[in-house]
């Protein structure tokens, strides 16, 4: 009988990073709880942390690479896999030059450090210009705000939410989501915390979601129309003399220009649009500069909509007009012990790229070297000289997560040649060619590197892994390190040298590199932090509350905020001419509006094959208020058919006042029962696609983000083949 051993461990699944306590029992895990003396989590998890066993359990997890042979899928030899990936990958260059490679990177890139580390290079040797992300389907707008803001796309404000006495939260539902672009543990807890010392929190969603059941206030916003808000709310700071930027204005440049470019938006001429009444504004304005201290926090639903870039900049002009950037209890700059900004603008060179060069089809801007993914299929399907004609998948499934995810399936299904580094045959991958499944996070060591930088206190935290993986188990590092090594060489297959090479960087490089970061970064000299430390010390370290940092931490080379960019105020005409075309004409009386919906059990598209986290009542499941209900005839349990410009999908409706009428909220990453999917879970509890309704030319002007939020649909009520089956019958 094996004795019962404790790990600690951090949680990669979502940005919240939480600290793990997993007891184990030889190969069995017994328990995974939260890690009480994790500084950051203190003890919280959601129920998505056992599903940490059951993705490593899970025998349709992929562990050795499989290569397709018609609709059948062969195993084959890591050394083979490799082989043939980089031939091929290296033929169609040849062939057809470099940009016919594309790659896209998913969510899961960010929380592996071998990813984060070591595809980087691989990406490098492959130097296509199609390049995309999921970055495009979500954040894209904070990082060209702060790129242009603040000269590097990372330096993101995140709320003190720990010190705030007042919040306003924007398109977020950190109860469920756990925080994005905030991470925030016990996002709960601490919010009730903000209230007990007497602050207050405002929710604008146009759904009453479980943090806004939480708020003090919840307004039902109209979707896609928070920048008109946003404008209005900044009008009214100076109509009311509330402009206060404080010790900060010496620092800002364009600062005189702000009241100009928001005056046209006023509370009383947004109210209708906005759904808000104008008064409601004005108060929740005043109350905000009353406050000792304030944040506004706008991601996801603000972000992902067809004004997105406008939002998140004029986010960051609001804070700062009323004095609460980088001001304690404000919107704050984490300080990461891998200070992995910093490299970015070391030498001089601007550490911020956008609109550098632009997509072949569309003509939409690179952001860092990325191209949005909205254009992915366009570059795909349009035939002519940079057409794309291979693909490498790492980590992401756009055919669940990226608008019109059906013309993505069929454009990859047209490829010469795709490659996945994925543990799943899915949506996506079932169109490669070969897949390389990586192990999984119990199977390697971790340290976060991009969510230290985005969380409400500094800490860091090193996790080991839990388990060793099988001798014939590659982890992310190993596959990168070794398909950027195959790369770069003539030929695709190793030497005894580069072998000995590969193995040494494969046990040593990661280590030998956050050591050396730890030690060279902000605490390296005060907290003598280095990997040893760090390793030694199980739960993380706390390296303490937010401190305000500008303008030394500005990138710009003359250490100014630049709070009027060109690039993005250019973009207010078109937000202007929104604002007077009459509703008429802007959306037809029948639309409904569909906006999305995160649930505690889900993790994007891919923990869908977990009994635990599928199991009870179907979630995809659309919701919609019950004057709208009415009007269709349609009752909590029917069946509703959405249609939108892009395509049709069937699914349970549930009628709620929960909901802003002419709202109707569609969950995604559901969508599983297409032809040669293996994960016999998650095609048991299929659902279907919110993706196959929302449009891939139907983007933020200024950014080319996805618009997912806000996208015009039209319902009928439906009896679906089985109801009426079962009527007949
Ligand atoms: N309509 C609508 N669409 C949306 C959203 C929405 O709110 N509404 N949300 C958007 C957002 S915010 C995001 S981030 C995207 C996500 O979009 P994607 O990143 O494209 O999709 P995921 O569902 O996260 O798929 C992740 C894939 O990575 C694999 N994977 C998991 N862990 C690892 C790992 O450690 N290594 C490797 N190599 N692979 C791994 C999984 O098996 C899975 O196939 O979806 C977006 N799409
Ligand atoms: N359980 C769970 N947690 C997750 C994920 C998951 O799939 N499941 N995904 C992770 C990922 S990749 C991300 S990026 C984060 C995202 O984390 P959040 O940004 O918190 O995202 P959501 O929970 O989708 O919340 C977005 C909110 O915006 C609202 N909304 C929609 N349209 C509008 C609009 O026009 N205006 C306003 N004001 N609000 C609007 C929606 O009703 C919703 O409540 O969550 C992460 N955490
Ligand atoms: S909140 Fe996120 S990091 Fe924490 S346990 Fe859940 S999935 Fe993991
Ligand atoms: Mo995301």
């Amino acid at each position: 009988m094996n004795e019962e051993r404790i790990h600690h461990q951090a949680c990669n699944l979502c940005e919240a990073i939480c600290g793990l306590e997993i007891t184990t029992r030889g190969e069995e895990i017994v328990s995974i709880k939260g890690d009480k003396n994790d500084p950051l989590s203190q003890g919280h998890i959601c129920p998505k942390a056992i599903a940490l066993q059951d993705l490593y359990k899970d025998s349709e997890r992929l562990r050795e690479p499989v290569r397709r042979n018609g609709d059948a899928w062969e195993t084959i030899s890591w050394d083979e896999a490799f082989t043939q990936v980089v031939n091929q990958i290296k033929k169609v260059q040849a062939d057809y030059g470099n940009d016919a490679v594309g790659t896209y990177q998913g969510n899961p890139s960010i929380h592996s450090l071998g990813i984060m580390l070591f595809a980087r290079n691989f990406l490098r040797q492959i130097n296509s210009r199609n390049r995309y992300s999921a970055t495009s389907v979500d954040q894209l707008p904070h990082h060209v705000a702060a790129g242009l803001m603040f000269g590097h796309s990372m330096l993101l404000p995140v709320p003190d939410i720990d010190r705030c006495d007042y919040m306003i939260i924007l398109g977020a539902n950190p109860l469920v989501s756990n925080g994005s672009i905030m991470t925030v543990p016990n996002v709960g807890n601490r919010l009730k915390a903000l209230q007990a010392r007497g602050g207050k929190f405002c929710v604008i969603d146009p759904r009453k979601t479980e943090t806004a059941a939480l708020a003090d206030e919840h307004f039902f916003v109209k979707p896609g129309s928070d920048a008109h808000l946003l404008a209005a709310m900044i009008t009214t700071v100076f109509e009311e003399g509330l402009f206060a930027p404080g010790k900060l204005a010496q620092h800002i440049i364009g600062l005189d220009k702000i009241e100009a470019l928001c005056a046209a938006w006023r509370p009383e001429n947004v109210e209708t649009q906005c759904g808000i009444p104008a008064m409601e504004i004005r108060r929740m304005v005043r109350e905000f500069c009353a406050a000792d201290s304030a944040a506004l926090y706008g991601r996801m639903g603000v972000s992902t909509q067809e004004f997105g870039s406008l939002c998140q900049w004029l986010i960051i002009v609001f804070n700062t007009i009323t004095g609460n950037l980088d001001k304690e209890g404000g919107a704050m700059f984490a300080q990461p012990a891998v200070d992995f900004l910093k490299q970015a603008g070391a030498k001089g060179k601007s550490a911020f790229s956008f609109g550098g060069y632009h997509s072949r089809v569309k003509k939409l801007p690179e952001m860092q070297g990325e191209l949005p993914v909205t254009t992915l299929a366009d570059e795909l399907l349009t035939e002519g000289e940079g057409q794309i004609k291979a693909m490498v998948v790492i980590a992401g499934n756009p055919v669940l997560s990226t608008p019109n995810g059906q013309r993505v399936s069929q454009a990859f299904s047209q490829l010469d040649f795709m490659v996945a580094i994925d543990s799943y045959i899915n949506e996506t991958t079932r169109h490669a060619d070969i897949i390389l499944p990586p192990a999984t996070i119990l199977e390697r060591t971790h340290y976060d590197i991009i969510f230290h930088a985005l969380a409400v206190r500094n800490t860091a935290r090193y996790s080991e892994a839990l388990f060793s993986k099988s001798p014939n188990q590659y982890n992310d590092a190993e596959i990168f390190l070794e398909l950027a090594m195959r790369m770069q060489k003539h030929s695709p297959s190793l030497n005894v040298l580069d072998k000995l090479k590969l193995r040494y960087l494969k046990k040593h490089a990661a280590a030998f590199w956050l050591n050396h970061q730890l030690k060279r970064g902000p605490y390296g000299k005060s907290h003598g932090l280095t990997l040893k430390r760090l390793r030694a010390a199980k739960n993380g370290i706390d390296l303490g509350p937010l401190q305000p940092c500008l303008p030394q931490r500005l990138f710009h080379q003359d250490k100014k905020i630049r709070i009027a960019p060109e690039e993005i105020t250019r973009d207010l005409p078109r937000l202007h001419r929104d604002l007077i075309s009459s509703e008429q004409e802007k959306s037809r009386k029948e639309s409904l509006l569909l906006i999305g919906r995160r649930d505690p059990r889900t993790c994007n598209s891919w923990l869908h094959n977990s009994k635990r986290m599928t199991k009870g009542k179907a979630r995809c499941v659309a919701h919609i208020h019950p004057h709208d209900a009415k009007k269709h005839q349609l009752n909590t349990g029917q069946y509703v058919r959405v249609h939108s410009a892009t395509g049709s999908i069937e699914l349970e409706v549930l009628v709620t006042t929960d909901i802003k009428q002419g709202v109707i909220s569609i969950p995604h990453g559901w969508g599983h029962n297409l032809p040669g999917v293996k994960m016999s879970c998650a095609v048991e509890h299929a659902g279907v696609s919110v993706n196959d309704l929302t449009d891939n030319s139907f983007f933020d002007r200024l950014s080319g983000n996805a618009v997912l939020n806000g996208v015009p649909v039209t319902i009928e009520a439906v009896l679906s083949t089985t109801q009426s089956f079962l009527a007949i019958g």
